[in-house]
């Protein structure tokens, strides 16, 4: 068979101090980590899009990186080799899953219908590229934002016909995820927000919204696809308000419309970042309310107010995201989705072998920190303590139900010797810095 990524052989596990840069430093995949595999735990996946889809364009400039189906101009022989291709990356990487949005990975027709036949030809080529590889899908999803046609949005455009088309791609996005076993299938919600309220009947698109989700819940049902359904939230871009802002927005939202039940979240670094919060805070609340998923991993760059989409390899974050992973028992309905891509000035094959490595590298020791953090207990105990108050006297009595305001200011006015204990934010701080540093 042709092999596209000649000079690159099977990525292997070289230990830390290895200089080579297309070895793994900690990603071992066989290494047990409480009782898991690192394979097991952490569930990597590759993005179709950035990596095989994507070119480097940005709004200044034409594509940049050189990938070895270039030259080939018929687009479905190219959707062909690029699939091919992408096989032998996932196998040469030693990745178990992918995700790709159905206009990823084959090009539209001039109908509907001759776009679903396109689609149906790639789709038969990547099952049996599954079959032969044993990687598997993550996930699926449509893509309701690039064509012109979405200017105004999918299922929260003002035109139903466009309303009804995009229901249309995305029954057939979810047929094609279940052909494919897909674990889950995600809802990013492109374009649906608004660029200014003059124009815009929020309470309709809302319900409109809710009407398609609930639909795609129905067709999931009648097909019998019992696969994850993940909301991926945004706060911004490409428009100005993304409904699906983050978290705790769609939450309120799913709840709102009866929808709770049908989804979890898929959370993205740059997405949590972009709404104003830390990954750990967005990883934190979708677990405490038993909705936490699947992650797109990545991250973005602190001076720059836009989804840079780059490979996720600050320690700190990937420590503490596996943190809230591990108390959340993992991501068993989901995985770790490199949503990221080489920079643009890295347009090597090679690059982006790299830049996954490095990504898949820091999420390793991530998870072996996290273990630490989690075995010694110290962090977990110190909250404990600090909210001690609550398991006795009138804490106990709050907790429980028994008291209510009278109660407490007959409590409040017979205690005049409050003591309040110190937050030691600093100090957990340089803790943490300590198990990072102990396990490089
Ligand atoms: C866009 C984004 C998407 C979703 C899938 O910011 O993250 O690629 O992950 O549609
Ligand atoms: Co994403």
């Amino acid at each position: 068979m042709n092999e596209f990524f000649k000079g690159i052989s099977k990525i292997k596990y070289e230990g830390k101090d290895s200089d080579n840069p297309l070895a793994f430093k900690y990603y071992n995949p066989d290494e047990v980590v409480g009782g898991k595999t690192m394979k097991e735990h952490l569930r990597f996946s590759v993005a179709y899009w950035h990596t095989f889809t994507g070119g480097g364009v940005d709004p200044f400039g034409a594509a940049t990186f050189q990938r070895p189906w270039d030259s080939i101009s018929d687009p479905m022989d190219k959707a062909k080799a690029r699939m091919t291709a992408a096989f032998e990356f996932f196998e040469k990487l030693g990745v178990e899953y992918f995700c790709f949005h159905d206009r990823d990975i084959a090009p539209e027709g001039d109908t509907l219908a001759e776009t679903n036949r396109n689609l149906d030809e790639i789709v038969k080529l990547t099952k049996e590229l599954m079959a032969s590889s044993g990687v598997k899908l993550l996930w699926g999803t449509a893509s309701l934002f690039t064509n012109p046609r979405f200017v105004h949005g999918a299922a929260t455009s003002c035109n139903a016909d466009v309303f009804a088309y995009a229901a249309a791609q995305v029954k057939k996005a979810m047929e094609i995820t279940h052909e494919l076993n897909g674990v889950g299938y995600t809802f990013w919600g492109g374009r649906e927000g608004y660029e200014t309220l003059l124009n815009t009947n929020m309470k309709l698109e809302l319900d409109n919204l809710a009407r398609f989700l609930h639909m795609a819940a129905d067709y999931a049902k009648e097909i019998g696809f019992t696969g994850q359904f993940y909301i991926e939230p945004k706060p911004k871009e490409p428009t100005k308000h993304q409904y699906d802002f983050d978290c705790a927005t769609v939450l309120g939202f799913l709840k709102t419309y009866g929808l709770d039940k049908y989804f979890k979240f898929n959370i993205e670094t740059n997405h949590a970042t972009l709404a104003g919060h830390t990954m750990q805070h967005e990883l934190h609340f979708a677990r405490i309310n038993g909705m936490l998923a699947s992650v797109d991993a990545n991250q973005g760059d602190m001076l720059l107010g836009w989804d840079t989409d780059q490979f996720p390899t600050d320690l700190y974050v990937t420590t503490l995201a596996m943190y809230e992973i591990l108390k959340n028992g993992g991501l068993p309905r989901g995985g770790l989705n490199f949503d990221a891509k080489p920079r643009r000035a890295s347009f090597t094959p090679e690059d982006m072998f790299i830049s996954h490595i490095v990504g898949m590298d820091s999420f390793a020791l991530g998870l072996k920190i996290a273990h630490k953090m989690l075995q010694d207990g110290k962090l977990e105990k110190f909250v404990e303590e600090r909210y001690s108050s609550y398991t006795k006297g009138i804490g106990a009595d709050i907790v429980a139900g028994k008291v209510g305001f009278k109660e407490l200011e007959q409590y409040a006015l017979s205690n005049n010797n409050i003591k309040n204990e110190s937050g030691r934010q600093e100090a957990l701080e340089a803790l943490v810095n300590k198990y990072i540093l102990q396990s490089i």
